[in-house]
C-alpha cells in the first residue's frame, strides 16, 4: 500500500500514522499461529533467553511471556513477513526506498495482567547519524485502550531527547519530574488487528497494563534509512548489519544530521529489555492504573 501525500503530511506533523489493513486475513492467520506457537514452545523454559523475555509471575509448568525478542533470527516466517513489500511500502513513503531493519520484537501484553510500558523515546535506546527512524509496529490483536493500547505524544518527535536516566544509569524511561508532558493528551492508538501503526523514534510513547480479558499482542519492527548508522556501533558485526537491509541498496556513507542525541550510558543496571531497564524504577506513571505485570 502506497501512502498518499495526505498521510505524509500527518506523520511529518504528528509523527505517527495508523495505515489501516496491511495484513490480508491470511497472513494474519498465518502470523498470529505462529506467534501462538512460539508463545506455547515457552512451556518448561526457566528464565529469559535469547528468544523470550518473561513476565516476574512466569513459572515453567505455568508460561508466561511477555516478549518474543528478536523473532526475524529464530523462526523464518517472521523473517519473511519483515521482508514483504506490504509491510515495507508504506515506510518507505516515509524514509525512501532504501531500508534496514535494525531490531524487532513481539510485545504481549497478555489478558488480565500484560506489562506496561512506561514512557519513553525509541530514539533514548539507539540514537543514529540521522533520525529517518522508524518504528513500525502491526497489530496481532485488536488494540483498545482496555487491553493496553499504545498512548503516543502527538508531535513530541519534533522535540528534545528527554533524560532516560536513574541513579546515574540508563533505565530505558522518561524522569517523569524532569518535564511538563500532559501524558493524558497522548493519542490512542486504537486499531484491528492486521493494521499497522508507523511512528517516528523520537515520539514519546508508553501504554499501560492490559486488564481486560483479551490479550493484546503488537509484533514491532525498527526500521532506518540505510544511511541512519547506530551511534553505539554495530552490535553484531558488519556482515549482519548488512544482511539486514531489508528493501534496496546498503550504502557506505552515513548521513549525518543535526539531531538531538543522549546516549544510553552507563547501561541499565537490569539488561535484557525494556521491561527489565525500567524494572524498580521509583517513578511509575502507569502504577495509577494499575501496575500489571506481575
Ligand atoms: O507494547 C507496547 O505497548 C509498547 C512497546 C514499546 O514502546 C517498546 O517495546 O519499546
Amino acid at each position: 500500500m502506497l501512502l498518499e501525500q495526505a498521510q505524509k503530511d500527518f506523520f511529518a506533523e504528528n509523527g505517527f500514522l495508523r495505515v489501516p489493513g496491511v495484513l490480508s486475513p491470511e497472513k494474519l492467520r498465518a502470523i498470529q499461529a505462529e506467534t501462538d506457537r512460539v508463545v506455547q514452545a515457552a512451556s518448561g523454559v526457566e528464565d529469559h533467553n535469547e528468544i523470550y523475555d518473561l513476565e516476574a509471575s512466569h513459572k515453567p509448568n505455568a508460561p508466561r511471556v511477555r516478549r518474543i525478542k528478536t523473532p526475524h533470527l529464530h523462526f523464518s516466517a517472521f523473517e519473511d513477513l519483515v521482508r514483504d513489500t506490504d509491510l515495507t511500502d508504506p515506510v518507505a513513503g516515509l524514509i525512501g526506498e532504501d531500508i534496514r531493519l535494525y531490531g524487532g520484537k513481539i510485545n504481549i501484553k497478555a489478558a488480565g495482567y500484560g506489562a506496561p510500558v512506561e514512557w519513553h523515546q525509541d530514539w533514548a535506546f539507539y540514537p543514529h547519524t540521522n533520525d529517518d527512524v522508524l518504528t513500525v509496529a502491526i497489530m496481532l490483536d485488536d488494540m483498545d485502550a482496555d487491553n493496553g493500547s499504545l498512548g503516543i505524544m502527538a508531535g513530541s518527535h519534533k522535540g528534545p531527547i528527554f533524560d532516560h536516566h536513574a541513579d546515574g544509569a540508563f533505565c530505558g524511561a522518561l524522569d517523569l519530574a524532569a518535564n511538563s508532558l500532559d501524558f493524558d493528551q497522548a493519542a490512542q492508538m486504537t486499531g484491528r488487528a492486521g493494521d499497522m501503526l508507523i511512528f517516528h523514534s523520537r515520539c514519546v510513547h508508553g501504554s499501560p497494563a492490559n486488564r481486560s480479558n483479551r490479550q493484546r499482542r503488537l509484533m514491532i519492527w525498527e526500521m532506518t534509512a540505510v544511511d541512519a548508522w547506530p551511534l553505539a556501533g554495530l552490535r553484531d558485526g558488519y556482515d549482519e548489519f548488512e544482511r539486514w537491509v531489508i528493501r534496496g541498496e546498503s550504502s557506505l556513507v552515513p548521513r549525518l544530521e543535526d539531531v538531538p542525541v543522549r546516549m544510553p550510558y552507563p547501561l541499565a543496571v537490569h539488561g535484557g529489555s525494556i521491561y527489565e531497564n525500567q524494572r524498580g524504577m521509583e517513578q511509575q506513571y502507569f502504577k495509577h492504573m494499575g501496575a500489571g505485570g506481575d
